[in-house]
């Protein structure tokens, strides 16, 4: 299990928040996510067998938000 911790834009609210979390929690192979909007990023644990961080990132960015990978 890896966790990666994901600096995400565009979040206005903790409603926003919740709506990544959402669409985290259903991705294959994310096991827990947790959303902060006041920091801006997602910390997320995940199976690297199943998804890799490119598809998290995606996951995020299909709700319209901007994810940016740890460089
Ligand atoms: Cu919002």
């Amino acid at each position: 299990m890896k966790t990666l911790v994901i600096a995400i834009e565009g979040m206005h609210c903790d409603g926003c928040a919740e709506t990544i979390q959402g669409l985290l929690s259903v991705e294959t192979g994310v096991k827990a996510a947790s959303v902060s909007f006041k920091d801006g990023r997602a910390r997320v644990l995940y199976d690297p067998v199943e998804v890799d961080e490119t598809r998290i990132a995606a996951a995020i960015e299909r709700g319209g938000y901007k994810a940016k990978l740890p460089a």
